[in-house]
């Protein structure tokens, strides 16, 4: 009964808009063009349409009431769930259905793949409401399999043709926008008039350029993570025994881990883009943790908080040689359908590489050769980091006849990916759905919805529609010939402030038990709904 009365309750949460996105409205330019110098040239090439086009916004139409005709929009989530997203479908359905009752909105299953075998929902009031505010993907399912473009992209033209659909909404992470943006490019070069527009999805945090503030999701997440961290710690402080180790979900980028560290304040968190910097290896990684255990226990704390990205190894030189030469050797033999051994890849190796294989415990270098994602690259979720450090730690520890190490590990991913959204996410995600829909009816094509102006109340937000070019670099993606056009993973800023506000605060972290249990999210009564302290530090004008 309860929990009926939580949902209900989060069912009729009132998303808020921006004041510009209350009226009816006209898409112009910005006046800011989004021909970056930072962009390459083969990236240009590879969308003489999209390039050059001016950031568009909106503005409040003062001519003769606008008649919105009847059209027919699908939307597609793809990667991993991210709390909000079925806000994003709820806000494009309000907003299209309130301009012409007759449009639809099609739920296309399993991201991309619905739209090749046709398989998808006609979302009508029954439906929608169900979902306004509630986590998941699973209203239409979501999908990361790959498709070649040079089937995908005429499949797709052919769908619409045939089915009569409008436009497209992309609700993705960096692979799915670089689909997208191939769509939208090869349906202008195809003069046909079916726009495309991305959703900057994805719990990670790592889509975000000079114009795009932060992906949806994110501010869920690690809002979840630290609240699970903050129990932990009060658990460690209470029983003074354990160091916890624990891997938070973010892919390559640190910014997970980060975020959590400043909301929790660990005794020490890895941040993978510095120890990239440093070149360390993962032995200076475990002397390091080695020594602050060391330190603490000389003054009798046996107890400690460490927080480690997803994506450590990654960051960690001899590592990166060592995947790198494994998905080598595994992509030398493409045609081999088992599964690679660990026994084989010994036999394979060499060099430092081999010494490092050798080395690791025997279930995480069975892990390295495990499932890789559509671009190629090892899926870092699968690999047990936390139990690689614990194991090493431990190994250290004893060679320096240290014996007081009780350690225990978690893995915060999957619980923070669906769970109900925040205030800010609800909004957020709502606002770009309206977004889309407004861009979709002016016929733009091309762009990724954005916010400017997060940090601020949702009122004061500035909707925008960035050119999908900005954002890619030409880069291999594991599946086509030679360099391609792929939109990047924004990592950790080292010169940024969220990462300068840690390198403040962590020396008083390391001693000083300053851990703080943020508690659960407030979604009612007098919450102050605050946004991530990332955003907060990185607050743009
Ligand atoms: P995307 O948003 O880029 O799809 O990834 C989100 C994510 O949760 C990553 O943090 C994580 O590494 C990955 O998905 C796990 O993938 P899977 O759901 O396939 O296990």
């Amino acid at each position: 009964f309860k929990r009926r009365f939580i949902r209900t309750q989060r069912l009729r949460y009132q998303t808020h808009l921006p004041k510009i996105l209350t009226v009816e409205t006209n898409v112009v330019s910005s006046g800011v063009n989004s021909k970056s110098s930072g962009i390459d040239d083969e990236v240009k090439k590879a969308f003489p349409n999209l390039y050059g086009r001016p950031v568009f916004k909106f503005e409040k139409n003062k001519a003769e009431k606008i008649e919105h005709k009847a059209i027919k929009v699908g939307i597609v989530f793809s990667g991993g769930p991210a709390p909000g997203g079925h806000n994003v479908i709820v806000g494009l359905y309000d907003l299209i259905k309130s301009h012409n009752k007759n449009s639809e909105v099609w739920g296309i299953y399993h991201s991309m793949t619905g739209l090749y075998e046709e398989s998808y929902i006609v979302l009508n009031d029954e439906i929608i409401d169900q979902y306004r505010n509630i986590g998941g993907f699973n209203m239409i399912l979501t999908g990361r399999k790959y498709t070649d473009p040079e089937i995908a992209l005429p499949a797709f033209s052919k769908f619409c043709k045939t089915s009569g659909l409008n436009a497209l909404v992309v609700v993705g992470g960096d692979g799915s926008n670089t689909r997208a943006a191939e769509l939208a490019e090869y349906l202008c070069q195809k003069n046909q008039d079916v726009q495309v527009v991305g959703i900057p999805k994805t719990i990670d945090g790592d889509i975000k350029n000079r114009f795009i503030e932060t992906s949806f999701g994110f501010d869920t997440a690690t809002k979840v993570y630290s609240q699970l961290i903050g129990n932990i710690m009060i658990d460690a402080l209470s029983s003074e025994k354990y160091w916890h180790f624990i891997k938070v979900m973010g892919r390559s980028a640190s910014h997970v881990a980060l975020e959590c560290a400043l909301k929790t304040h660990p005794n020490m968190v890895l941040i993978g883009e510095e120890i990239e910097k440093q070149n360390k290896t993962l032995n200076d990684v475990i002397c390091d943790i080695c020594d602050l255990i060391e330190e603490r226990s000389k003054k009798g704390l046996k107890h400690g908080v460490l927080i480690i990205p997803e994506g450590l190894i990654e960051f960690i030189p001899e590592f990166s040689v060592l995947i790198n030469e494994c998905n080598q050797i595994v992509k030398e033999n493409k045609d081999r359908e088992e599964r690679w051994t660990r026994e084989e890849m010994l036999e394979k190796l060499k060099g430092n590489s081999l010494k490092l294989y050798s080395s690791l415990p025997k279930g995480i270098a069975r892990e390295l050769l495990y499932s890789k994602d559509w671009c190629g690259d090892i899926t870092l979720s699968k690999i047990a980091t936390d139990k690689l450090l614990k194991w090493s730690c431990r190994k250290e520890l004893k060679r320096r006849s240290y014996k007081d190490f009780n350690c225990m590990t978690h893995f915060f991913g999957y619980e923070g990916r669906c769970g109900y959204p925040s205030n800010f996410d609800c909004d957020y995600c709502y606002v770009l759905g309206n977004t889309a829909g407004r861009f979709i009816e002016s016929g733009i094509t091309g762009v990724m919805c954005g916010v400017n102006g997060t940090w601020k109340k949702t009122e004061e937000w500035i909707p925008f529609g960035m050119p999908f070019p900005e954002m890619f670099l030409m880069k291999s993606n594991g599946f086509q010939k030679g360099l391609n056009p792929v939109a990047k993973r924004i990592l950790v800023d080292l010169k940024g402030v969220p990462f300068k506000t840690l390198l403040k605060y962590r020396g008083i972290w390391r001693m000083d038990d300053d851990y703080y249990a943020c508690g659960p999210i407030q979604y009612h009564g007098d919450t102050k709904d605050e946004r991530t302290i990332t955003l907060l530090l990185e607050q743009r004008n």
